[in-house]
């Protein structure tokens, strides 16, 4: 199971010091108030959007896989607030919020998953596809680490024109132990490319835990195999992601040093909509929805003064009509046309080889 970042010091602290001296010691008293509460409404927004695709797919609305980031909002939503809006992101599978936080609308995140002609791919790609280049979401990948190549060449891209955006490719755990993970580091680091992978360890790629897939089981530590700054960050708390994510990149931006970021989280539900999880000790579920990130910023938000019961409610009911909007953008949306199943693939057609659509007979 993922690591446990001990709070006892933390929660110790809080628990002995008067409510007043804790407001002026909070790090939530340094931010901007509305930010604060944007990033509450966006990671509220995220966990109602992932139970309506759970809905929609259970109700078969939604076809093919389907992986969803409850219990990781605090990641998503602290690592996209370190990041510039022209700052590129590739991601696994696991990425719906990571496209919302991104900026794009989730009207059409959603209606990618129903497989709508208004979504990110036109419908073409599905919840693990995700795509929008103007909004600089390089992908959603199903093949576990084929983003981490990909995003190493988007940064030596950027290093080759002259820019000064930054790459983040975000990964699972499990993706640590690809080939492709290693040879993209190695090859960041002796290039000085400006990318910072974020390894969102929720401690199991599938059923399988850290523990028993990784010889590290520490995985920042890995990034020291090439001479690269890794770290790790409580995942469930935003602020500290989003401090931590907002160096590295930054560092990458200005001196062209790689990074990995270890971002501790936990996954509320199984590995896809359709998995029970058995293989997990009802002891980890809980000690999950007791690290619940949105609970606690919820309530570091009102400990701090930043927004009273009644501001927070109201945010909570602005997401959940966002993510309602999102489903009825989604259904009222066309199906494309069988007609341009290949409009968008780059095979080369092959000379007298008629490409067949699925209604099309296999003899004439
Ligand atoms: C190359 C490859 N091998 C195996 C799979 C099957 N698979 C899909 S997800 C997954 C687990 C990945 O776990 P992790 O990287 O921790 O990501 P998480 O699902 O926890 O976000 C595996 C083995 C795959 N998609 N691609
Ligand atoms: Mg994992």
């Amino acid at each position: 199971m993922a690591p446990a970042i001990r709070h006892d010091e933390a929660e110790r602290v809080a628990a002995t010091t008067p409510r007043r001296a804790r407001k002026q010691t909070n790090p939530l008293a340094a931010e901007d108030p509305g930010v604060l509460r944007g990033w509450f409404r966006q990671m509220v927004l995220v966990r109602r959007f992932e139970e309506r695709a759970s809905q929609g797919y259970t109700r078969a609305e939604i076809g093919g896989y389907c992986h969803l980031n409850l219990g990781e909002e605090a990641t998503v939503v602290g690592l996209l607030a370190a990041m510039r809006p022209d700052d590129y992101l590739f991601a696994n599978y696991r990425e719906h919020g990571y496209a919302i936080a991104k900026g794009i609308e989730p009207g059409r995140v959603m209606a990618e998953l129903y497989g709508r002609t208004t979504g990110t791919s036109k419908g073409w790609g599905g919840s693990m596809h995700l795509f929008d280049a103007g909004a600089r979401l390089l992908g959603g990948y199903g093949i576990v680490g084929g983003q981490v190549p990909l995003a190493t060449g988007a940064a030596l891209a950027i290093d080759y024109r002259g820019g000064d955006e930054v790459v983040v490719c975000q990964m699972g755990d499990g993706t640590t132990n690809i080939g492709a993970f290693h040879e993209s580091l190695n090859i960041a680091a002796l290039w000085n490319l400006p990318i910072v992978y974020v390894v969102v360890n929720n401690g199991l790629g599938m059923g399988t835990t850290v523990e028993k897939s990784s010889a590290e089981p520490e995985l920042h530590k890995r990034a020291s195999a090439y001479r690269m700054h890794g770290e790790r960050v409580d995942g469930n708390d935003v602020l500290a992601v989003r401090d931590a994510a907002r160096r590295l990149v930054e560092r990458a931006r200005t001196e062209g040093k790689p990074a990995l970021l270890e971002s501790v989280s936990s996954r509320l539900k199984g590995h896809s909509v359709v998995d029970p999880a058995r293989y997990r000790a009802s002891s980890d579920v809980e000690a999950a929805r007791a690290a619940d990130p949105i609970a606690r910023f919820r309530a570091a938000l009102l400990d701090a003064g930043i927004a009273d019961e009644d501001a927070l409610t109201d945010l909570e009911a602005q997401a959940r009509a966002e993510a309602d909007e999102a489903v009825a953008f989604a259904a009222a949306s066309p199906h494309p046309d069988v007609s341009t199943l290949f409009d968008h693939t780059y095979a080369t057609p092959v000379a007298n080889e008629s490409r067949r659509l699925p209604a099309d007979a296999l003899y004439r």
